[in-house]
C-alpha cells in the first residue's frame, strides 16, 4: 500500500514511521510511504505556503497552490486512482471501521493543515476529512501519523502475526483483556501485598484460559465502555457470560 504524507514538519512524520512494525514493513517493501516537504511545492524566493485569512482575523491559512501543486505531483509521479484524506476537526471520526476501510484503498494522500487550517478550496482535491477526536491539535501531522498506523497495521504483511491484528481488541468491539509476563509473583513492598498472576493463566487448561479473557474482557467492557456492547460481535459463550455479568452486577447494585 502506498502512502504520500503532505506537511510543513517532515521531520515530525519521518521519525516515528522509521519505527517499529510499520518502520520493518516500510524497509521491506509492504508499505510504499513517501514524506513532502509542502515548501517544496512554493514557487517564491521564502518559500511561503500560509497568507492571513480573507475577512480579517488572528491567525494564518494555508495558502492553496503549493498544495494543489504537490497533490498534481503525487498524481503525475504514482498514477492510477487515490484518495485525498485531509486531517481535520471537521472530519468524520476515524474508528475502526474507518480504518478497515481505508486499508482497502491502494494509495492514500495525506494533508496536513497547519494554523487555523487549509484555504477552503483545497477540499475540492479531497476525498474524504478524518478527524482523530474532539479534541484540539496545533496541526494535522500527529493526527495523519494516528491515521497511518491505525490503517497500515490492517494492510496484510505489516503486523507479522494476522491472527494478532484479528483478535485485537476493537476489530472485536471489546476491550482487551489483562495480559502479564513473568515472573508469576511480585514481592510486596511496604504495605502492598505481593502481586500475583491469576492462578488460571498458569494452570496450562486452554479451554479455562480462554474462557476467563473473554469474561475479563466483556467485565472491562461492560464497566468501562457499555456502549461497545451494543455494536460488539459476540459468539455464544460470550453473550451467555455478558448475560451473567449483567444480573451480578444488577444484583450487586441492589445490595445484595
Ligand atoms: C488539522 C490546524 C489547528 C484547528 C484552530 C488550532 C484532526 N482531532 C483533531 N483535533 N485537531 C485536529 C487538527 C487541528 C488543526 C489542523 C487537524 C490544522 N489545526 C487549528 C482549528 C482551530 N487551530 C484534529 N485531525
Amino acid at each position: 500500500m502506498t502512502f504520500d504524507i503532505v506537511t510543513i514538519f517532515p521531520a515530525m512524520i519521518e521519525q516515528p514511521l522509521a519505527l517499529g512494525v510499520l518502520g520493518r514493513a516500510i524497509e521491506n517493501g509492504t508499505l510504499d510511504v513517501k514524506v513532502h516537504d509542502l515548501r517544496d511545492f512554493t514557487t517564491d524566493r521564502h518559500r511561503v505556503v500560509d497568507d492571513v485569512p480573507y475577512g480579517g482575523g488572528p491567525g494564518m491559512v494555508l495558502k492553496p497552490e503549493p498544495l494543489f501543486r504537490a497533490l498534481d505531483a503525487i498524481e503525475k509521479t504514482r498514477g492510477g486512482p487515490m484518495t485525498v484524506l485531509l486531517t481535520s476537526p471537521q472530519g468524520t471520526r476515524l474508528t475502526q471501521e474507518v480504518a478497515r476501510r481505508l486499508s482497502r484503498e491502494p494509495h492514500l494522500v495525506l494533508l496536513c493543515g497547519r494554523y487555523e487550517g487549509v484555504d477552503e478550496r483545497v477540499r475540492a482535491r479531497v476525498t474524504e476529512e478524518i478527524s482523530i477526536g474532539d479534541y484540539v491539535l496545533s496541526g494535522g501531522e500527529l493526527a495523519a501519523l494516528v491515521v497511518v498506523d491505525a490503517i497500515a497495521r490492517l494492510v496484510p504483511g505489516v503486523v507479522g502475526d494476522d491472527q494478532s491484528v484479528a483478535e485485537d481488541s476493537f476489530s472485536r468491539g471489546l476491550l482487551d483483556f489483562p495480559h502479564y509476563t513473568r515472573p508469576s509473583e511480585l514481592a510486596g513492598a511496604g504495605d502492598a501485598a505481593g502481586l500475583k498472576v491469576p492462578d488460571v493463566l498458569l494452570s496450562g487448561n486452554h479451554a479455562e484460559i480462554r474462557r476467563w479473557r473473554k469474561r475479563e474482557a466483556i467485565s472491562r467492557t461492560l464497566a468501562r465502555r457499555p456502549e461497545l456492547l451494543v455494536e460488539a460481535a459476540l459468539d455464544d459463550e460470550e453473550r451467555e457470560i455478558l448475560r451473567e455479568l449483567v444480573a451480578e452486577r444488577d444484583r450487586a447494585s441492589r445490595g445484595v
